[in-house]
């Protein structure tokens, strides 16, 4: 009887973490030029106050304020080649800011109390991938810049070892429709440095920022930081 019982929870909590886990189906090609006609089979994970993707939270300091503050939508995808991102991206108001190195990044607050990571003070989108204790990647990006790639990050072997930024581009295209910014990304293995086997779970980390205050110091936009989390395993599927 016990036995069973063990089966049985065994089954729920494997169906469990099924239903948890997100798809990166493969696709053939993409042509990194910002059109998505060929990513219309390719699910997709939304961050909206309206109708978020189940897993997506709405974590920042003020909430998400309806469907035109921000609304994105972000597909990713894998081949031989390479990890692919679409990202449909629409927001009412641009605030950016150029950052290309993670040092860059980092803001101290004036009064010396405590720093923070400046990425959350612009509108950017992060995506992290960590493959075991050995592998993190993370790369910002910023849709509603002309140049959205920022910097990336590169770490390899144990927790504790020195990151590395990586210097190596990442392929991006940016495209405005209709209001809407379109956005494709491509990422040489290569230049990740794995290469998935078909069914391998990664940890993906993807936070969506809307700064939302040109101009406005970043002590003030610190007590008012607005963004979107979801952390979920990954399968590479074929
Ligand atoms: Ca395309
Ligand atoms: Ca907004």
């Amino acid at each position: 009887m016990k036995t069973i019982a063990t089966a049985l929870l065994l089954t729920l909590l494997s169906f469990n973490s099924l239903s948890q886990q997100r798809t990166i189906p493969r696709l053939t090609y993409a042509d990194i030029d910002g059109h998505l006609k060929e990513w219309h089979n390719v699910p997709g994970i939304v961050f909206s106050s309206n109708d978020s993707t189940p897993g997506v939270f709405d974590e920042g300091r003020k909430p998400f304020d309806g469907i035109n503050d921000l609304h994105v939508n972000l597909k990713l995808a894998w081949n031989d080649d390479g990890l692919f991102a679409a990202i449909e991206w629409r927001d009412d108001v641009i605030d950016t800011r150029r950052v290309s190195t993670r040092a860059e990044a980092r803001w101290e607050h004036p009064s010396g109390n405590g720093a923070r990571d400046g990425m959350y003070f612009s509108d950017n989108i992060v995506l992290r991938i960590q493959r075991g204790d050995n592998y993190y990647y993370g790369n910002w990006m910023s849709p509603m810049d002309q140049n959205p790639h920022q910097w990336q990050l590169l770490r390899l072997g144990p927790q504790g070892t020195a990151y590395t930024e990586t210097d190596k581009p990442i392929m991006t295209s940016r495209r405005v429709e209709n209001g809407k910014v379109l956005i494709e990304a491509f990422w040489s293995w290569e230049m990740l440095h794995f290469k998935p086997r078909a069914n391998e779970i990664v940890k993906i980390r993807i936070i969506p920022t809307d700064a939302d205050q040109p101009g406005i110091p970043f002590e003030i936009k610190e007590r008012n930081v607005k963004y979107m989390h979801l952390y979920k395993d990954f399968i590479f599927r074929n």
